[in-house]
């Protein structure tokens, strides 16, 4: 087995010393994931398993890299976004002698490249945001799909979306469980995560006011709702456009204004997309925003905006701010494009806070280990997309409380019965 332990390529090694100092800081703030770090380093159940690793490379992250290393496991890692790797956290865990290939800026060929060096080891466990991982191992490398790996995790909505379509499809070789949609990651992730982490990432871009502006948010997900409570509670005015009744109207009655985007782009300050859906913004939208107005994505991919239409409309652009293009159109009104249209919370600051990641991760790494035990007894799930067990998701609930010294009821007996009884009514 070719583990190439010591092999990587990072922006600058010598960064190594900042990225440590960052990961000690997310270490102290995800206690879940350092408590399973002192008791599976004991009795190490993913000694022998490879785990390819294709997701954002933060400090929080290489919390994760670092527990998994300490569990047992091989990992081989690549980020799995051109621009979210934190470059001083690579460098941290190069210097940590784990087979790492990522850094921030790398143009798409790059990109790939660095998850097929992520293979060289032959992983027989895949980790997964967004599915470009996995993907690439079904498309180029279908024998490894078929009989190398033994299972899979995926950590976004995005990627779980694409994943279940495979999986319909009959194309998808080897089972994959769905971090994404456990309780203990989407409604905290994607809720508090995105809401905070995206309003981090258009502040650290334009230290633009929020009151008081016009803030359109596309999407009223799990994702759009987190960000329209944060920008409420910096005082924006919030319109949410959607295409779900049900979504749209939550948004109504949480008191946000809800129109179509024809109509929002005619009074919107501050623009971003939350919906996982291709050309939300396009060129009608653009000629009829207002001058100065700034755009943003914190979908997985940067599809959510067609930056193509807004290229032909212009006859220049610059980076005026860091991760913010000012786009000069041919009538001279001028747009800002934050974080190339990437998702701006990992582009343009640091992703979501530790303390939720917290959870997210504590998922990824006892799903890696389910994964691996399930192989060790002799069986294999069915090739399609598994849900996190409930008992999973409340026990690292219920860590997590612990840690933050939180104590709760518990059900007494006659509780339990009558929970499970019908003969007791008015
Ligand atoms: N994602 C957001 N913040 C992150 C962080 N600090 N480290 C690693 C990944 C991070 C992306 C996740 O929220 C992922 O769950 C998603 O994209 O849904």
């Amino acid at each position: 087995m070719d583990y190439k332990k010591g092999k990587y390529k990072v922006r600058n090694i010598k960064l190594a010393d900042d990225g440590r100092k960052k990961i000690e800081w997310a270490e102290s703030r995800m206690p879940v994931m350092m408590e399973f770090r002192k008791k599976y380093s004991k009795t190490k159940p993913l000694k022998g398993y490879r785990i390819a690793g294709c997701l954002h490379v933060t400090k929080e992250t290489a919390v994760l890299v670092e527990t998994l290393v300490a569990a047992g496991a091989y990992v081989s890692w690549s980020g799995c976004n051109p621009l979210s790797t934190q470059d001083d956290v690579a460098a941290a865990l190069a210097k940590n002698g784990i087979p790492i290939y990522a850094w921030h800026g790398m143009n798409v060929k790059e990109f790939y490249w660095c998850i097929e060096r992520t293979l060289d080891f032959k992983p027989n466990l895949t980790l997964d945001d967004g599915a470009d991982l996995i993907f690439t191992i079904h498309n180029k490398y279908p024998k490894m799909a078929q009989t190398t790996v033994i299972g899979g995790t995926e950590e976004t909505t995005t990627g779980v979306h694409r994943l279940r379509a495979m999986a319909a499809d009959g194309a998808l070789k080897y089972p994959v469980i769905a971090v994404n949609d456990a309780e203990t990651k989407w409604d905290f992730d994607n809720v508090y995560g995105t809401g905070q982490s995206s309003i981090d990432g258009i502040l650290r871009a334009t230290s633009v006011l929020l009151a008081g502006k016009n803030f359109v948010i596309a999407g009223f997900g799990h994702c759009g709702s987190g960000v329209a409570k944060r920008a409420a509670g910096m005082g924006a005015n919030v319109i949410i456009t959607e295409v779900k009744p049900i979504a749209a109207l939550k948004a109504a009655l949480e008191g946000y204004q809800v129109m179509p985007m024809d109509q929002a782009a005619k009074i919107g300050d501050i623009f971003i997309t939350a919906t996982g859906v291709k050309d939300v913004i396009i060129k009608k939208h653009f000629e009829k925003m207002k001058e100065g107005a700034i755009v943003c994505n914190t979908g997985h991919y940067d599809c959510e905006i067609n930056l193509t239409e807004l290229a032909k409309l212009s006859k220049s652009k610059r980076l005026i701010r860091d991760n913010n293009e000012e786009y000069t159109l041919k009538n001279g009104k001028k747009i800002f494009v934050l974080a190339q249209g990437r998702l701006v919370n990992l582009a343009a600051a640091e992703g979501h806070p530790s303390e939720v990641m917290d959870m997210s991760f504590a998922n990824q790494f006892m799903s890696q280990i389910r994964l691996a035990e399930l192989d060790r007894n002799g069986i294999r799930l069915d090739n399609s997309v598994h849900d996190i067990p409930v008992e999973q998701d409340q026990y690292i609930a219920g860590i997590k409380l612990t840690t933050l010294g939180y104590k709760i009821d518990k059900l007494t007996k006659e509780q339990i019965h009558y929970m499970s009884d019908y003969s007791e009514g008015t």
